[in-house]
């Protein structure tokens, strides 16, 4: 409020948001007013998801460990606001990933198979071993790629649900990334943009807290990620990532007023990393295990699973044969992908051109007449 003094009406910025995350499932499992009331198999639905996503991190862990896999990012205590958030998109909905929602391509239909396939990056792997394990696409599932360098995807699933709304389509698209990426130029372009044309897109900050080494209380002045959203007139709010069903809720609303052609909005996810930032971090280097038993404690999955228990819905035995299952269909997953070959040599100029240019051809002839072919590469 500007006062009789105050000549120059300079503002402080004061948070709208600070005190006000979209909460549902509490600590004993019972739920509140924000309850999307679901059906219970949907509920368990989410969490037998949340579950397998979890097994199928720790393993890859262990298989990059063994010299196996050379790579793998996780998303292990952000299940909920990842699986939530994937959940409440419709089936003609986009997601453009940031590089730790293979939960999410799973969840949307892709076969265990094809995942484990890239991450070994052999003649299955849907991008033909070109990139880096973790390096997923899934076209056929709505589900754009992952752009390792931070922010990209934001300006990408901006043009996309832009060139949706030219085209009179109903399809929204939503896009992840991590609080650290609010920093990027890509953030300021998507959300101008997005906000100026009222594009339907939904942007999932997931706030784990940790951009590798670098605190989130260190990575903007603002008071939260969500008050980013008012310069730009894109509406906000946040939410506990740690709750499923609080995430699927907020995410479907932005998703449906997305579709009214209401514009866009920005999901704030409160979540934490308790892994490493990748297979080649070590978090012990910066941080103290101390906060990442805090957040144990809020772990979503215990959470979800209390919450299901209330409801009489699950058990131990449910849980045994879930994660058992997961783990021998991961191996045999692992299994027929190590014994597959390596992306035939010629693939390498497959899936650029429409028509090939004849610089390339020439070049493609004399790489598969020369020595690489006959030899192992
Ligand atoms: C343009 C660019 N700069 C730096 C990096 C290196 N890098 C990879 S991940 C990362 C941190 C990202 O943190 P955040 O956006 O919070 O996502 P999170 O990993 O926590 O999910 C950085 C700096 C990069 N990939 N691209």
């Amino acid at each position: 409020m500007q006062t009789q003094e105050q000549v120059v009406p300079i503002r402080t910025p004061e948070s709208s948001f600070d005190d006000e995350v979209v909460t549902v499932i509490a600590k004993d499992g019972s739920t509140g007013p924000a309850d999307p009331k679901l059906p219970v198999e949907q509920v368990v639905d989410f969490y037998e998801a949340m579950v397998r996503t979890r097994t199928i991190d720790v393993q890859l862990e262990r298989l990059q460990r063994q010299g196996r896999i050379g790579f793998h990012i996780g998303s292990l205590g952000e299940e909920a606001c990842i699986l939530g958030s994937a959940a409440a998109m419709r089936p003609q909905d986009w997601i453009f990933p940031c590089y730790r929602e293979f939960g999410a391509l799973l969840y949307r239909g892709m076969p265990l198979q094809t995942y484990v396939d890239n991450m070994y990056g052999n003649a299955d792997d849907p991008v033909k071993g070109r990139q880096m394990p973790d390096h997923y696409t899934g076209r056929a599932f709505r589900f754009g790629s992952v752009s390792s360098p931070i922010g990209t995807q934001m300006t990408q699933a901006v043009g996309f649900a832009w060139a949706a709304q030219k085209k009179g389509t109903d399809e929204v698209t939503s896009v992840y990334f991590g609080e650290g990426a609010t920093s990027s130029a890509e953030f300021h372009t998507g959300m101008n943009f997005a906000g100026v044309m009222k594009a339907p897109v939904v942007f999932l900050c997931r706030n784990n807290r940790w951009a590798i080494s670098v605190p989130s209380e260190k990575q903007t002045a603002s008071k939260t990620f969500a008050d980013k959203g008012v310069a730009y007139g894109v509406p906000a709010v946040r939410v506990d990532g740690n709750d499923v069903l609080a995430t699927y809720k907020v995410v479907r609303e932005c998703v449906e007023r997305a579709a009214r052609g209401e514009g866009p909005a920005l999901v704030e996810m409160l979540t934490y990393r308790v892994g490493g930032h990748s297979t080649s971090d070590d978090p012990r280097a910066y941080r103290v295990q101390d906060e990442v038993e805090q957040w144990r404690r809020t772990d979503p999955v215990v959470r979800l699973r209390r919450h299901l228990e209330t409801l009489g819905a699950w058990d131990d035995a449910r849980e045994e044969e879930l994660t058992k299952g997961t783990e021998a269909e991961l191996k045999a997953c692992i299994a027929a992908a190590e014994a597959k070959p390596k992306p035939a040599l010629g693939t390498i100029f497959d899936g650029v051109f429409a028509e090939r240019p004849w610089h390339l051809e020439e070049q493609a002839a004399e790489l598969l007449n020369g020595p690489r072919a006959k030899d192992h590469h």
